[in-house]
């Protein structure tokens, strides 16, 4: 058995920002459309007005301020209200193969390595772009990486998920370096005319690359342990899948995007990820007021406050569970790993961390790791 190291980590930032500044206004034009256009079904008590949005709602529920898209202009569009996105031939890299590509660039030009040391790919995100071939076979063969490719969803902890089936793999010997790629086109399936969740999620993608400690540089974080958990849940929800067609469904139609009970999410996986992550800490002997930083999934400020607070015993400082949702919004799987990509330089040799992600499952995913 070999020991496993997190060699590296890549981010792409997609080109263009959405301010709730951007996002009410778009979104308050289309309910002041939709109101006018069914004004008498509205006064006839036959039909509920669109109610209008609000920043300070978003700010105070959600600590988002921003969020990154691939492109703007049709989801701030009052007739549209989604992104477009223009079709690829066959012979073009698809959108999520290149978003993950500049991100693995990323990830193994820190580690100052190649697609020769790495021996396969792991996609894991909340939603693929296509059926098949997998998504991680055309990154795969874009980076030019020998060996294999797989996809993998768990929804927002897709990317601890795939830690796990990395480390394992390395691990075990079958691999010296897998590359997991979270790209995360949270756009696409967005309901961006639900005033309850419009402002909740952006585009990003991250990159982690696992490898074997003795062939890992000098200052990487050994994964000491990871830990898994689902438990099912119809709380978070999207429909569409390759049955929609036969099922007569509309892309349209609310349940063939993304939808959630917000409040009922909030206060059941918070309790679920602490006491995930107490237990896990526990399994190596760890207590968690001795773990240097939490990188935890990025789906609410309030949230990570919670779970923090109930770890500690006390409100964390700000860098114990640093917060990127301010500028990302949530991001899915990838949260938790920008939050380790931007906020892990200052941890000393020695330390622990801990990546954690949770969402829709319920999942929940865990990585201790220690700095070497
Ligand atoms: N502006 C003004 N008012 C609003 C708005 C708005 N935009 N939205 C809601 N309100 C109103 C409501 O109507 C309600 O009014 P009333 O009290 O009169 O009924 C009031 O504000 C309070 O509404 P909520 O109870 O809904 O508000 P919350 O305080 O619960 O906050 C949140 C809503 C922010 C959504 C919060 O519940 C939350 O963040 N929960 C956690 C959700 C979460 O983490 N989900 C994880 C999903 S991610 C995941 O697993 C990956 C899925 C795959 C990715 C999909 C990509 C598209």
């Amino acid at each position: 058995m070999h020991r496993v190291a997190i060699s590296s980590t890549g981010l792409f930032v997609p080109p263009e920002v959405i301010t709730n500044e951007e996002l009410v206004l778009a979104f308050n034009h289309y309910a002041e459309l939709q109101n006018t256009r069914h004004a008498v079904e509205i006064a006839a008590g036959s039909r509920a007005a669109v109610p209008l949005s609000s920043i300070e709602f978003i700010e105070k529920a959600s600590g988002i301020k921003q969020r990154y898209v691939m492109e703007k202009s049709g989801i701030l569009d009052p007739l549209r209200m989604y992104p477009r996105l223009h079709p690829r031939a066959d012979n073009e890299l698809s959108l999520m193969a290149e978003i993950a590509v500049a991100a693995a660039r990323d990830a193994l030009g820190r580690a100052d390595k190649t697609a020769q040391d790495v021996d396969g790919v792991i996609c894991a995100a909340a939603n693929m772009q296509r059926a098949y071939p997998a998504m991680a076979v055309e990154i795969q063969a874009a980076l030019g990486i020998r060996g294999y490719g797989f996809d993998m969803n768990v929804a927002c902890s897709s990317a601890t998920f795939a830690i796990e089936m990395a480390t394992n793999a390395v691990r075990c010997g079958s691999a010296r370096a897998i590359l997991v790629v979270n790209p995360e086109l949270t756009s696409a399936h967005q309901c961006w005319t639900d005033r309850d969740c419009h402002f909740i999620f952006g585009d990003v993608c991250t990159a982690i690359l696992i490898e074997r400690l003795d062939l890992a540089p000098a200052s990487s974080f050994e994964i000491i342990g990871t830990r898994l958990l689902t438990s099912f849940s119809n709380n978070i929800r999207n429909n569409a899948g390759f049955m929609s067609r036969s099922e007569d469904r509309d892309p349209q139609d609310r349940d063939q995007q993304f939808y959630q009970e917000g409040r009922k999410v909030f206060k059941e996986v918070c309790p679920m990820a602490a006491e995930h992550i107490s237990a896990h800490l526990a399994g190596h002997g760890i207590e968690p007021a001795g773990v240097r930083r939490y990188w935890l999934h990025q789906a609410n400020l309030g949230m990570n406050q919670l779970i923090a607070r109930k770890l500690l015993g006390r409100d964390p400082a700000p860098l114990e569970a640093p917060v990127i949702l301010d500028e990302f919004a949530n991001t899915a799987s990838a949260g938790s790993i920008i939050a380790f990509h931007r906020h892990h330089a200052d941890v000393k040799a020695g330390e622990v961390g801990v990546i954690c992600s949770f969402g829709a499952g319920y999942s929940i995913g865990s990585a201790v790791l220690r700095r070497l």
